[in-house]
């Protein structure tokens, strides 16, 4: 099946290096999908410095609630006015930095599938479940908590420990978690958790990215640190073919 390749660039990128940014990336690579995730300023610049190329363009994150006085937050619909086609929510990040709880990425994801957005919900286990044994317990139980009845979208498998630490579990654990993860979309969603893509995210480089690609059940990757170079980001594409 073909590869989704998603960067996320995190609290990254300046306006004034998207174009070179977006003219390297036009190059493409054929036989793979390819998402860039920028801060929300940096979303419809992108999208216009990118052009007709088929690349998309998604969020970071978006409010659950539709509209209102919410200070601060960006919703879902404003984000599908804007362009944006994925919005990846649930981040370890987010849920660390800012409290985010599975039931609130629930009812993020509901509000980003109204806005017709394609949710890319973050799961993983951080350092200290997996030295207790814990790792497909936390995975279960989040996503059981955080995808909505019906849930159409993708889902990222990223062990926190392996966030931005050069660490990557090994092809064999990747596998287990990824065949974990599927076991429980089906009995979660039935059908549609058969073909629902999984990502890997989590030290994802130009060097590791063939490994971990051909690994079964891996549906592609969310890349952070090295989405950033176009030329890295392209590579970790080549890879995916
Ligand atoms: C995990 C990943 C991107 P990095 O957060 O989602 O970041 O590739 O820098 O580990």
């Amino acid at each position: 099946m073909r590869q989704m390749i998603a960067g996320n660039w995190k609290m990254n990128g300046t306006l004034a290096g998207l174009s070179a940014y977006a003219s390297a990336l036009r190059q493409g690579v054929e036989g793979v999908d390819l998402l860039v995730c920028p801060p929300f300023p940096l979303i419809r610049p992108l999208i216009e410095a990118l052009g007709d190329a088929s690349i998309w363009v998604g969020a970071q994150d978006c409010d659950a609630k539709r509209s209102g006085p919410h200070t601060g937050d960006v919703s879902a619909d404003l984000l599908a006015e804007l362009g944006a086609r994925h919005v990846i929510l649930g981040h370890s990040e987010r849920r660390a930095d800012h409290g985010e709880s599975s039931t609130l990425v629930r009812d993020k994801a509901r509000a980003a599938s109204a806005a017709g957005l394609v949710p890319v919900i973050c799961v993983g286990e951080t350092e200290a479940e997996r030295d207790a044994h814990e790792t497909e317990t936390v995975v279960r139980a989040q996503l059981a908590g955080s995808l909505p009845d019906g849930f159409s979208g993708l889902i990222a498998y990223e062990p926190v420990w392996a966030i931005g630490s050069g660490k990557t579990p090994s092809e064999d654990e990747v596998e287990a978690m990824h065949r974990a993860i599927r076991a429980s979309l089906k009995k979660q969603l039935g059908e549609a958790g058969e073909a629902m893509p999984i990502l890997y995210g989590g030290s994802v480089k130009p060097a590791n990215a063939e490994t971990l690609m051909r690994i079964p059940e891996v549906g592609g990757a969310l890349v952070g640190g090295a989405s950033l170079k176009a030329e890295d980001f392209l590579a970790i594409a080549s890879a995916a073919v």
